[in-house]
């Protein structure tokens, strides 16, 4: 059941709306019948959204226009999800994230305190947290107990956005929820991370449209599961009858290698022939092994993922595939 108790439709805000979650997200809640509402930079080369989704653009590193949106929109339940979220770049952009992922969820939390004790209406907050904020993990797999040791500027950023989600929870007793999720992929994930960058090069190879793939770290490690699953435990989080924090993960982790293994061998070419390691992909420090436990949202929230390594490597490189079909077209009639 949605969290409003009204009877007109329940209202969701989305930040980072033309983002892969963004996009699950949206189709989720449109489906459940929700009028949904998302926040897109001015300046977003995202995915489109979908038409039923009003969007404002505001800027999470501006509170006046986010007051302004949280005022116009009067959401029952907000997602926040928009960030600078790319690890790698939080090296060369650090004030940037911190501006944008850190104080860009205070500014938010602030807009929604203001909201709510002007209205008397509550807001259900979801956070957006991450697996980074475990980097040079103390424990595997990690659950909701294990100590943070962030390892980028992005990671530090989140940890910073967590404790004030926490925070605004046990000071103005809001709804605020954490969701830690690890990471999640799907075939709209955004071309600079490691999956679609390896399912698009790799389909492409595949047809002669490419030869050569360069990467980084291919030793790293990480628990990948499929966007659309995870969407739904965000979801779930702000349906409960308590806000809470929650690891969502599949349990399983595979090396970047592994990937490749597993996509190159489904389009059977030898990925060896192809990847070239070059240094520029290298992080100044790395996270090298994330494996999540996500019992406490099994047994609290029902969640569970469906879409396991190979099915999640699979469905991306088929939908690559297509997209490489389609370039190849263009390539004959140029
Ligand atoms: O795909 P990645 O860039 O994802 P990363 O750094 O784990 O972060 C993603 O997941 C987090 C958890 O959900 C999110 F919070 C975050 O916003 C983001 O969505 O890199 C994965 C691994 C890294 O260890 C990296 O060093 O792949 C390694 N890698 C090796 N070569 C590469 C490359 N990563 C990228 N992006 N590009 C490479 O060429």
């Amino acid at each position: 059941m949605p969290s409003s108790r009204t009877s007109s439709p329940p209202v969701a805000l989305i930040t980072g709306v033309t983002g892969q979650d963004g996009s699950y997200l949206s189709t989720l809640l449109l489906d459940k019948g929700y009028v949904v509402h998302g926040l897109a930079p001015t300046h977003s080369f995202g995915l489109p959204v979908d038409p039923r989704v009003t969007t404002h653009h505001a800027d999470l590193g501006e509170g006046t226009n986010l007051s302004a949106v949280i005022d116009q929109v009067a959401p029952a339940e907000v997602y926040h999800l928009g960030a600078q979220s790319h690890v790698k770049v939080s090296f060369e952009l650090p004030v940037y994230t911190a501006e944008v992922t850190g104080l860009g969820t205070l500014r938010l939390l602030e807009a929604i305190r203001h909201h709510q004790a002007r209205t008397g209406r509550q807001v259900r907050f979801y956070q957006a947290s991450s697996s980074e904020m475990f980097g040079k993990a103390v424990e595997t797999p990690q659950t909701e107990q294990t100590r943070f040791h962030p390892r980028s500027p992005y990671a530090c950023a989140k940890v910073y956005a967590y404790w004030q989600t926490v925070n605004y929870r046990e000071a103005y007793g809001m709804f605020a929820c954490n969701g830690i999720l690890f990471n999640h992929e799907s075939p709209r994930r955004g071309e600079a991370f490691v999956t679609r960058k390896i399912t698009r090069a790799a389909t492409r190879i595949k047809l002669g449209l490419a030869h050569e793939l360069r990467l980084g770290n291919l030793d790293a490690c990480r628990d990948w599961g499929f966007a659309g699953d995870y969407v739904e435990a965000m979801w779930l989080m702000l349906q409960q009858n308590e806000p809470d924090d929650y690891v969502i993960a599949t349990g399983e982790t595979h090396s970047v290698r592994e990937f490749l293994d597993e996509v190159f061998g489904y389009l059977e070419l030898d990925w060896k022939k192809s990847v070239v390691i070059d240094p520029q992909f290298n992080r100044p420090s790395e996270v090298d092994l994330l494996r999540g436990d996500a019992t406490k949202a099994r047994e609290k929230l029902g969640w569970r993922p469906k879409v396991a390594f190979r099915e999640l490597a699979r469905m991306m490189v088929d939908a690559d595939l297509k997209l490489a079909e389609q370039e190849a077209v263009i390539e004959k009639h140029r």
